[in-house]
């Protein structure tokens, strides 16, 4: 019996490539616990070997620079996302659930489904929502504030998203741990097979089944994105199974990223109090800090793409078959990009941040994160005299989401 199961060279899953020429060897596992225990240190060691690096434990590459992981990521043609956007390559192994219509497919097949999430999350529909987000972000931040120390983690970062979005999707049917716990899997399920992966999968046989059955069309209320989708399946633009895949995705991408993105946002408030004062002095910066909190933290740290064919990146060779591990944390911390790119600065407007990706991929939900960001720190700016660390903030281990595990926290009312 292997005592060694978590250290093994795991690269059955993907084509295992040589190191191209000028590439440095890295023997890093950055699926490992020390590595995802702190990111940022690794994202600096990640940029300052190269434009790109080779992972000798996974036999693939990795990018953290701003230049090339922007290129990988807007290339779609020469790096797929139909091979899957983490460690496994579709086409040597299977997935572990029915690839997404919308990520793991490339065009032409990509558009049709990418027309239909656009426009059921476009500004104007995301809009007509503002009212609820903001009416539950008022009442979420006046219950916060009569407790005055909580942990931000439960009591705020996941409270509010599941407060908002399963309603705006249209589930009547809310269980907060199960969708929290489905959007861990999907997210480490990007990663090797280790303990990490296992403990998220293990609540699969519980979760799956739940997540599905919230997908048919008869469990959603008659109005709502899930209702959006289905009528496009009645205008014959998509069939009413990839309607269901679709609202699948929803519940996938849409809970446990502004979860995470909400939290970081405070911790980010929570360290700098001469941010939150700007803040509290024009809550029209909320937004803009949402959008520096995201490149400060970058609550998804990393996606892969697969080389479809012998190509090249800023002067680096990239074999057939490649895997990449595209750190956009990295990238969005590199001192080639960002001034300052460890300060958080809410009037930055880092414009070109790829914490929604960039490309035919990027988040097609990003309207309805900013919309419940907005609410959210609007309601705080306004109420909140001042946001104070009461513990010591804890980040939990991902393969592709750097959350918070735990911020305590004090809300001092104004
Ligand atoms: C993890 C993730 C991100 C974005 C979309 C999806 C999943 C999906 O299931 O479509």
């Amino acid at each position: 019996m292997s005592v060694q199961a978590d250290t093994v060279r795991l690269v059955e899953e993907h084509v295992a490539i040589e190191p191209p020429d000028g590439v440095a060897v890295w023997d890093i596992d950055p699926y490992g616990d020390e590595v995802l225990a702190d990111l940022p240190a690794y994202y600096g060691e990640l940029r300052a070997r190269g434009g790109f690096v080779y992972l000798s434990r996974y036999a693939m590459l990795a990018c953290g620079r701003y230049r090339e992981t922007k290129e990988v990521f807007s290339d779609w043609q020469r790096f797929v996302s139909s091979r899957g956007v983490g460690l496994t390559d579709f086409k040597l192994q299977k997935p572990w659930r029915p690839p997404s219509i919308i990520l793991e497919v490339d065009p032409p097949y990509h558009a049709r489904t990418r027309t239909v999430m656009t426009r059921v999350m476009s500004p104007r529909a995301v809009a007509e929502l503002k009212q609820a987000f903001q009416a539950a972000a008022d009442t979420l931040v006046d219950r916060l504030l009569s407790k005055g120390t909580f942990d931000a983690v439960p009591d705020l970062a996941e409270a509010y998203p599941t407060a908002v979005f399963p309603q705006a999707v249209g589930l009547t049917e809310i269980d907060t741990r199960r969708l929290i716990d489905y959007g861990a899997m999907v997210f480490n399920a990007l990663g090797p097979d280790n303990a990490l992966r296992r403990k998220a999968m293990a609540r699969g046989p519980d979760v799956v089944p739940w997540i599905m059955e919230q997908c048919k069309r008869e469990r959603l209320a008659p109005q709502g994105f899930g209702a959006d989708i289905y009528a496009a399946a009645d205008q014959g633009e998509i069939t009413s199974d990839e309607a269901g895949m679709l609202v699948r995705s929803l519940l996938s991408a849409g809970v446990d990223t502004t979860v995470t993105g909400l939290g970081s946002a405070i911790w980010c408030f929570a360290g700098n109090p001469a941010e939150f004062d700007r803040l509290k002095a024009n809550p029209r910066l909320a937004l803009p800090a949402f959008e520096e909190a995201l490149r400060l933290t970058s609550p998804v740290h990393s996606f892969c793409r697969t080389a479809n064919q012998a190509t090249e990146v800023n002067g680096t060779p990239i074999p057939q078959d490649a895997k990449i591990l595209c750190v956009l944390g990295a990238a969005n911390l590199d001192p080639d990009q960002w001034p300052q790119p460890d300060r958080f600065d809410i009037t930055r407007r880092p414009i070109g941040h790829l914490a929604f990706g960039v490309g035919i991929h990027n988040c097609v939900g990003q309207n309805v994160a900013r919309a419940e960001a907005d609410a959210l720190l609007t309601a705080i700016a306004r109420k909140v005299d001042a946001i104070e660390f009461a513990g010591a903030a804890v980040w939990r281990p991902g393969h592709a989401i750097h959350a918070l595990d735990s911020l305590p926290v004090t809300f001092r009312a104004r």
